[in-house]
């Protein structure tokens, strides 16, 4: 009797004691295991007389619960204060980056477009795009460019089909009638210009739009690559006049470069779609025997642009008596250029990694008005 309790209280003050869960099991497997104390009295269950067996059976079984149930209750409480230690010491701060540095750069032409969008935001622009799959409508037709054009040749557009005919696609100003049953001829579209096509077409004006994007011509030499980078430009108001568009060309150039010495020269020149239209110069200075924007050393074309021509408003559904515009359009890899000093086009496409890591721009700088363009 006395050993029992003795057996007892030093059994459950062990299991009590026990610091940690080895030194738990230890104690369950010295009092429960197969040669554990409390499993030896059991044993002796079988050797006694029912009328012993009456007496010490209920005794030593209770003593066996008692025990489990002290080992289960302290398996618990160890295992709860294991879980908290791990949830104090085991913090993840979400908000710190994935990498300590992101080993991918930004592409100068991503990088320019960002700006450029940045640029023209400030100044009421919305993005529009467009497909570079086109039909022969939106490219030539509406914007005025003539059957007879030498941009329509063979050797400047890439046609999809080997046919080169197919001739006028129906407008929308004809009710698609025209045309109606022909199927289109399609083509990569040589400019962006069928964007402010889609957008004259599809919303009411007034308009303020760029629209970047991958331009496709035939043509492959030291500074031209068969696909490269435009923007174009259209505003459609009231009363819209040259001055406007010299203001726009002005504000966007001296944002864009970062430099308030930007001087603009505009000469007369051509396009189907603008009338009158102008080239865009713009002043350079030497610095350290590399050409850069600003001051009026020299002169450098950089833009085209112009008044929308009538015909190509009258096209899309606008009144030129109501509406007037003006439009223009530049590459993106010759401003990424000028901006940042590289001297090869046909690099931009190599996809040369030693490039990409000089001229590339950090994944998470992204172009703000207020925290400077490309700072
Ligand atoms: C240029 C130069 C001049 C131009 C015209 C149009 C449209 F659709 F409004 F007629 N979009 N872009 C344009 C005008 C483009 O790029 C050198």
């Amino acid at each position: 009797m006395a050993d029992l309790d003795q057996l007892e209280t030093e059994t459950l003050a062990r299991i009590a004691d026990a610091a940690d869960l080895p030194a738990l099991d230890a104690a369950r497997v010295a009092a429960l295991g197969k040669q554990g104390s409390v499993s030896a009295l059991l044993k002796t269950l079988g050797g006694m007389t029912p009328v012993q067996r009456q007496a010490e059976g209920p005794r030593i079984n209770g003593l066996r619960e008692r025990v489990a149930a002290a080992v289960a209750e302290r398996k618990e409480a160890l295992e709860a204060a294991a879980l908290n230690v791990r949830l104090a010491t085991e913090r993840l701060d979400m908000t710190l980056p994935l990498a300590a540095s992101p080993r991918g750069t930004v592409h100068p032409v991503s990088q320019v477009m960002d700006e450029l969008a940045e640029v023209f935001a400030d100044l009421g622009f919305a993005v529009a795009t467009g497909p570079e799959i086109e039909d022969d409508w939106h490219n030539f037709t509406a914007l005025n460019i003539p059957e007879s054009h030498p941009a329509r040749a063979m050797h400047d557009t890439f046609y999809f089909g080997d046919s080169p005919t197919g001739g006028e696609q129906s407008s929308p100003s004809d009710g698609g009638s025209a045309a109606a049953s022909r199927p289109k001829r399609m083509l990569l579209r040589t400019h962006t210009s069928p964007v402010q096509v889609r957008a004259m077409t599809s919303q009411p004006p007034p308009l303020r739009v760029i629209a970047p994007g991958r331009v496709y011509r035939s043509d492959s030499d030291a500074t031209h690559t068969p696909m490269f980078h435009q923007i174009e430009g259209l505003v459609i108001d009231r009363g819209i006049h040259l001055g406007h568009l010299k203001w726009t060309l002005e504000t966007f150039l001296r944002a864009f470069f970062e430099r308030d010495d930007v001087v603009l020269r505009l000469r007369p020149s051509y396009f189907p779609f603008t009338e009158p239209s102008v080239e865009v110069d713009v002043g350079y200075s030497v610095e350290n025997g590399r050409r850069v924007i600003g001051g009026a050393e020299g002169w450098m074309e950089v833009l085209g642009s112009g008044m929308v021509h009538p015909k190509v408003l009258r096209e899309c559904g606008l009144d030129p008596d109501e509406w007037q515009g003006f439009a223009f359009g530049t590459g993106i890899d010759r401003l990424a250029m000028l901006k940042y000093g590289m001297d090869d086009l046909r690099a931009f496409f190599d996809g040369d990694l030693r490039w990409l890591r000089h001229y590339g721009f950090a994944a998470l700088d992204v172009p703000t008005l207020s925290g400077g363009l490309s700072s």
